[in-house]
């Protein structure tokens, strides 16, 4: 598959929102691989999670898929059987192209995929979920709600994998992390007026929580381990089993 490489904020830009639209869906995979430190190592880890939590006869989840790299890592990783990964997201854009991405690999485990809002979305029987980086996008208000779904709709032993950006409450830290990030966007070829267009856009977007509020509140709706696997500045992943 060829990758396009992420311009869109190359020139000074009018938008007023950051979306998930058919601009962004085609340069996707250039544009979180340049934007997000860690992303490739989590995909990988992903499959090795799911190798060891998924189980015979269930269900997995990648909610927010975009072109379904999540699901994709899951399934190179399964080896129980009889098992389904269901793929959610609500750009169309992005579900067109998830389509001729999942298409264009070759998996095990079947992959089906569906335009919808996950908060809405019904979960059951799930040994593993994933929501890679989809979270900080959901209002703050309406993310307890979804993990309590999420939690009432896996089997006990299951995992869910979460990743977001996180801020931190010590500001000198929270400034050093997000300017070590900028300097990784940098590094990976992002002009300082993209990087500051882009921040811009996404602060209206993307709401980072703290990796305190995120343990504080899994271990609130019931998960019994909850920690954090892997971190690059403000990067994160963690795991959750119920
Ligand atoms: C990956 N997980 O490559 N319902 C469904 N989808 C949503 C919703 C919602 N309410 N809100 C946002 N999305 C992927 C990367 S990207 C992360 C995930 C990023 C979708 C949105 O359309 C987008 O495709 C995805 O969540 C977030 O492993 O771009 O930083």
């Amino acid at each position: 598959m060829i990758k396009k490489t992420d311009n869109i904020y190359a020139a000074q830009t009018d938008k007023q929102m950051f979306s998930f639209d058919g601009q962004v869906a085609e340069v996707f995979p250039d544009m979180i691989q340049r934007s997000v430190p860690g992303y490739s190592e989590i995909l990988k880890n992903t499959a090795k999670f799911a190798q060891r939590f998924v189980t015979n006869d269930s269900h997995c989840y990648d909610l927010g898929c975009s072109l379904g790299a999540s699901s994709l890592a899951m399934s190179s990783g399964i080896t129980a059987t009889n098992v389904k990964i269901i793929g959610i997201d609500n750009s169309e854009a992005m579900l067109a192209r998830c389509h001729h991405h999942i298409d264009a690999y070759k998996h095990q485990t079947k992959i089906e995929l569906h335009v919808g809002d996950i908060l809405q979305f019904p979960i059951e029987n799930a040994s593993m979920v994933v929501l890679n980086f989809t979270l900080q996008f959901i209002a703050q208000q309406q993310r307890e709600a979804l993990l309590k779904k999420i939690y009432q709709g896996m089997n006990v032993g299951g995992i869910l994998l979460l990743s977001e950006k996180v801020c931190f409450a010590n500001s000198d830290d929270n400034e050093l992390m997000i300017d070590l990030h900028h300097q990784f966007k940098r590094e990976n070829g992002y002009s300082e007026l993209e990087i500051s267009q882009k921040r811009s856009l996404l602060e209206k977007v993307l709401v980072p929580e703290s990796l305190d509020e995120h343990f504080f509140r899994l271990s609130k709706l019931g998960f019994s381990r909850v920690n954090c696997w892997f971190q690059q500045y403000n990067f994160v992943s963690i795991f959750a089993i119920k």
